[in-house]
């Protein structure tokens, strides 16, 4: 491979002698990892502002913890813990991290420090920042507002949290006001949308419907979608021909999800997972996050993206010999069509040249 001024100019065997050569005996270059889920300003809280995380592991009762934490926050305590999140990732191959901001918060203490963030490590770590309302844009009053004035503030992704909002009807109405600001200011958007295992939770359906109707499905994310895997299969498959039409992109977070869903079944227990497998067979984008370090809603993680890999792929059962093929795209490539970064991103002439180099060299 041959560099010249940050981009790749050559990939080859037969390369020309160049100015300087680093000769990486063998060694594995990849394309670098890609987080597009992670809630950094709630890296490592659970440990360290010593409260109670969820103790029923239901996602619900994280969301109604999580206020208690947000009041003790400061600018610094956020961009110090950030941090930590943001070495465990970078340092273990992570060049690119779309991260979701709680903006249900009048002072916006964790997005002012983000910003800061983002700017101050911009020469080593890609940051993408959603404007989230963690605590609804109606369940909150003023949250739909707050998430406005975010954007304003320089947030790149409208965030939503449909499934949490009082009743359907205002679900319903936050998946519209979500694609309303996004067309409003030019963002991009990412729902956390159906965290839930109940198969009535249909706000996908209708953000998929919205972003098809407005041309905006390559820009658009649905994060989690739980309740998806808990879909009648009539309706699911019916829903997948028109997430194809609309180009709509699909985060899981497989280790995050495994956890907290599937609570209040006894047995048979779902596994919290959307329909990856069948999203991949059926050529709709989908990527693997991490979601949450050391925070009230799980309380284990570290940056390590081949973790998320391994258990994705398990729970997913994607290992078919044609499966195995495409599975490190789950951790890179898919991801950075979530993140609209494909123009500069992957081992291909033309392309930034920032990559990883693993140990290992790749038996196959
Ligand atoms: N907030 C939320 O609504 N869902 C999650 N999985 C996390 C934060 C980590
Ligand atoms: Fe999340």
């Amino acid at each position: 491979m041959i560099v010249e001024n940050g981009k790749i100019i050559h990939i080859g065997t037969n390369l020309p002698e160049y100015d300087e050569k680093i000769d990486l005996n063998g060694k594995l270059v990849m394309a670098r990892y890609v987080d597009p889920h992670l809630h950094l300003d709630y890296v490592y809280t659970l440990s360290e502002l010593e409260q109670d995380g969820a103790v029923s592991g239901i996602l619900f009762e994280a969301i109604e913890l999580w206020p208690k934490f947000k009041k003790t926050l400061t600018v610094e305590s956020v961009k110090r813990l950030a941090l930590k999140g943001i070495k465990d990732e970078v340092s273990q191959g992570v060049q690119h991290i779309r991260t979701h901001i709680d903006v249900t918060d009048p002072k916006f203490t964790a997005l002012k420090a983000m910003l800061e963030m983002k700017e101050e490590l911009k020469d080593t770590v890609d940051i993408q920042i959603v404007a989230f309302p963690q605590e609804g844009m109606y369940m909150y009053k003023g949250g739909r507002d707050l998430v406005e004035e975010a954007l304003k503030m320089g947030a790149d992704v409208v965030g939503g949290i449909p499934h949490y909002e009082p009743a359907r009807e205002f679900g319903e109405k936050s998946v519209h006001d979500i694609v309303e600001l996004a067309l409003k200011y030019d963002k991009l958007i990412d729902v956390h949308c159906d965290e839930t295992d109940d198969p009535h939770s249909r706000f996908l359906e209708l953000l998929n419907a919205h972003v098809f109707m407005e041309d905006y499905g390559s820009r658009t994310t649905a994060s989690h979608t739980c309740s998806f895997g808990s879909a009648d299969d009539s309706y699911a498959f019916r829903m997948m021909d028109i997430f194809k039409k609309s180009k709509i992109h699909f985060i899981s977070c497989p280790t995050e999800n495994a956890y907290l869903q599937g609570r209040q079944d006894t047995y048979p227990k779902r596994r919290g997972l959307t329909r990856v497998k069948e999203f991949i067979a059926s050529g709709i984008n989908v990527a693997f996050a991490k979601d949450s370090i050391n925070d009230p809603w799980y309380p284990m993680g570290n940056g390590n993206m081949m973790n998320i890999l391994d258990n994705g792929i398990h729970l997913a059962q994607i290992m078919s010999p044609e499966e195995i093929k495409t599975n490190f795209d789950l951790i890179t490539y898919n991801d950075a069509r979530c993140l609209n970064i494909y123009d500069i991103y992957g081992l291909e002439i033309g392309k930034q040249a920032n990559f990883i180099v693993l140990n290992e060299a790749l038996c196959l």
